[in-house]
């Protein structure tokens, strides 16, 4: 509106509830999805906030979602991110709107928004991400590689600084949204409920029989029961590599936990690459969901 461009005109500094009324922005836009999909913009847009802050590297401290250098070519274009367009699209209509936040704090705000409205836990989250240029762009390859195994998945995570637990409780976002063929090549969604935040891709991972589809697509696991559900190779580590196995049983016996440690491995997740400084609290806000401002 043009309130929201004069504030930026007039080097206005936002305040939570602010940032609040992105948020409610963002849900509005979750919601509204027609057929799209399962019905919601959730998975998709959490998977843009993940891809955004996935890039990081603790050693060389590059990558990470600070800059929001996805917005430019090559990044744009990188094999891992296909199919993300639609979700910076839909956050172009946010940013029209309150033009005064930047792209990391946006994308990151509506990874959070995505969690929170489709019934997962708070993720704590703090702005101060700025807006980078094309050149501090990582190169290709950051991003996992899901037809890889447990060594693969270990050196990506580890280099942004993740331990084995923490990886486990990343991948249980996998209980929402699902593959498409025209994205990644792998078709399916990982569970029955993919709008929904539940411990269930832990529960599958045990309780099914998984066996390799037959098909001409790439690598992928199938529910033996239904053949509707579908599992990345890098997911059926988690029950094949012995400390990955020991950390996803526990979250699919205590939803509680994974809520728990899913919340702040997150939140750590979306503030990879951005100086402390930066940030403008030093305690992360709690943002409030939808149903509670009914
Ligand atoms: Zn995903 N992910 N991911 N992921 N992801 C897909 C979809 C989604 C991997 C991966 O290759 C894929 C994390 C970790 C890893 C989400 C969130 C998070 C898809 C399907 C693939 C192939 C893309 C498509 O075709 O649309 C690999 C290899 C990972 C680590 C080993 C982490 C961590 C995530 C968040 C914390 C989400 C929400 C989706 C669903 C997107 C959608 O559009 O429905």
């Amino acid at each position: 509106s043009g309130v929201q461009a004069a504030k930026v005109m007039a080097n206005f500094v936002p305040s939570k509830e602010d940032y609040q009324k992105v948020y409610n922005c963002i849900t509005e836009i979750i919601d509204d999805a027609g057929d799209y999909d399962d019905g919601s913009h959730g998975p998709v847009l959490l998977r843009l906030a993940w891809h955004s802050s996935g890039t990081y590297d603790k050693d060389t401290k590059t990558g990470g979602s600070n800059y929001a250098t996805m917005r430019f070519d090559p990044e744009s274009r990188h094999g891992a991110n296909a199919g993300l367009n639609l979700a910076r699209d839909l956050m172009e209509k946010v940013k029209t709107q309150f033009p005064w936040i930047s792209y990391g704090d946006l994308w990151t705000l509506a990874g959070v928004a995505a969690v929170q409205e489709m019934g997962g836990p708070k993720i704590p989250w703090r702005p101060g991400r700025i807006d980078g240029v094309a050149a501090d762009a990582t190169p290709d390859g950051r991003l996992p590689d899901a037809t890889q195994g447990a060594d693969h998945v270990r050196q990506i995570f580890y280099r942004m600084g993740f331990n084995d637990q923490e990886i486990v409780a990343l991948l249980g976002a996998h209980a929402l949204g699902r593959c498409h063929t025209d994205r990644s090549g792998f078709t399916g969604p990982w569970t029955f409920s993919p709008t929904t935040f539940t411990n269930d891709f832990y529960k599958l991972l045990f309780d099914e029989k998984w066996i390799w589809k037959k098909w001409n697509g790439p690598k992928q696991l199938e529910d033996k029961t239904t053949g509707t559900l579908m599992m990345l190779p890098t997911d059926y580590v988690l029950v094949q590599d012995k400390s990955f196995r020991k950390h996803a049983k526990a979250y699919a016996d205590d939803v509680d936990l994974f809520f728990k440690d899913f919340s702040a491995a997150v939140s750590r997740l979306f503030e990879l690459g951005v100086p402390t400084q930066q940030f403008v609290t030093t305690k992360a806000w709690i943002m409030k969901s939808s149903d509670e401002q009914e």
